[in-house]
């Protein structure tokens, strides 16, 4: 297994987490790029948004139930926060485990300008 998310979810690679279920887990990016950045990712090792098939509808649902909860837990759900997800080399995608980043706690700057 040359996956590093996989690591994590293992636990041969540490990680600060903060939600775990069965199909789940949601941990602090090693590299904040903003007050709150918490990755949420599944447990089936999906390498990318192109590679989720119709029977992960639910698995993929329940990521961003999970990414709305934590984003309530942290505090940052009236103020707002941002869901991102890259996809592959133009999308600036890294790790190659399918993952959505939760960014908040201060005013982002606009994505597109
Ligand atoms: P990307 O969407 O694939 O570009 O994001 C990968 C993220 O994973 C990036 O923000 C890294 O800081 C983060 N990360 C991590 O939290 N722990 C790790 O061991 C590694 C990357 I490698």
């Amino acid at each position: 297994m040359d996956c590093i998310f996989c690591k994590i979810i293992e636990g041969s690679i540490p990680s600060k987490k903060v939600f775990e279920n069965d199909r789940i887990l949601a941990f602090h990016d090693i590299q904040p790029a903003a007050p709150v950045h918490i990755l949420i990712i599944p447990k089936k090792h999906i390498p990318t948004m192109n590679d989720v098939s119709d029977e992960d509808a639910p698995l993929i649902a329940e990521l961003f139930a999970v990414a709305r909860q934590i984003a309530n837990e942290q505090g940052i759900s009236e103020a707002g926060y941002r869901l991102v997800n890259n996809v592959n080399k133009d999308g600036g995608q890294v790790v190659y485990h399918l993952h959505i980043h939760l960014l908040g706690g201060t005013k982002l700057s606009p994505l597109l300008s």
